[in-house]
């Protein structure tokens, strides 16, 4: 048998494309939080596929956007460095929205990548309309028509969400991998931090419960996790709201919105841990804590 092939996977794309739908459909498991609104992702997430073919270390990146603050600004740095960083570099874009402003800044920086290109054109169970646009950019980016550009650039049409041509997607991921040992052991498939995992699965249900424009202002950080015994998990976490006004509309009347949170992200966080879970919210007031380094330290966001 020949050796294995083994590497990195940049997931990189504009804000909202499926980015995290697809590491978690690839990984077959919930590592990376979705949700309809823009920016969720705040991390770098990794997620680990161990075949006997080989492995691939899927990097799932924050989507990137004209930042508007210091936590937008270190969202990107992320992103960007971890395309410095692999093998191959996944080009995600959401094939049922045209290109805009940020998609021509995400393409030309890719373009001068030196790691090999794939383009993957996501929600085509949605129609695809915007298809052509996304090829011409990159063929007035690279210079070339795309039948010219094999060997840096291949174009796969995908569903994230119901899995179409993953398996494709794959076949090519580990076809542009170098050959060598696997870089994780074998039984790893993630290496996001546990504190940082379930508070981004609190964050998740407060992006569900909560209207559109408010989750950009929200920061969770698990503040204790005490294994209390061999079937139960004590979590406490604190919410941060910029403003007064956003912590009443996170508590909601009578507690209904927080409590909400709490049922929904303890049912996740007690299949996540294979446990019970004691699950504490508060929610505080931290004006401007997207500029805290402090804060976006502990997010995991600033190293
Ligand atoms: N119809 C359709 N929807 C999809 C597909 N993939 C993802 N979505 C939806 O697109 C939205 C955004 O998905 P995410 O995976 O959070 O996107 P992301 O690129 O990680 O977003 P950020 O982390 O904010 O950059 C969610 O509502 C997903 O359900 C797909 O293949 N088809
Ligand atoms: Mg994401």
């Amino acid at each position: 048998m020949g050796e294995k092939r083994c590497g990195i996977a940049a997931i990189v794309g504009r804000t909202n494309t499926g980015k995290s739908t697809l590491l978690n459909s690839i990984l077959g498991k919930k590592v990376a939080i979705v949700s309809k609104v823009p920016q969720t992702t705040r991390n770098i997430i990794r997620g680990i596929l161990n075949e006997a073919r080989g492995q691939i270390v899927f990097v799932d990146t924050p989507g990137l956007h004209k930042p508007k603050h210091r936590l937008g600004k270190y969202m990107n740095i992320l992103a960007e460095d971890s395309a410095k960083g692999a093998d191959v570099i996944i080009h995600l874009v959401d094939a049922s929205e045209n290109i805009g402003e940020e998609e021509e800044m995400i393409v030309s920086y890719l373009a001068k990548a030196k790691a090999p290109i794939v383009l993957a054109l996501n929600k085509i169970d949605l129609g695809g309309k915007f298809i052509p646009e996304y090829l011409k950019l990159w063929e007035e980016k690279k210079g070339k028509p795309v039948a010219e550009l094999t060997k840096e650039l291949t174009v796969i049409p995908v569903s994230a969400l119901k899995g179409t041509n993953t398996g494709m997607l794959l076949d090519e991921l580990f076809s542009l991998m170098p050959e060598g040992p696997r870089l994780y052991p074998e039984d790893m498939s993630s290496d996001f931090p546990q504190r940082l995992a379930y508070a981004d699965i609190i964050r998740e249900k407060l992006f569900e419960c909560m209207r559109q424009e408010l989750p950009h202002s929200i920061a969770v950080l698990v503040e204790e996790l005490v294994e209390r015994s061999k079937a139960l998990t004590y979590i406490r976490a604190e919410i941060f709201v910029e403003r007064d006004s956003q912590k009443g509309m996170v508590i909601g009347d009578k507690g209904q919105i927080v409590k909400k949170v709490g049922s929904l992200a303890r049912e996740d966080l007690e299949k996540l841990s294979g446990k019970k879970v004691y699950l504490e919210l508060a929610v505080k007031v931290k004006e401007n804590w997207r500029q805290d380094e402090e804060i976006l330290r502990r997010m995991g966001i600033v190293m």
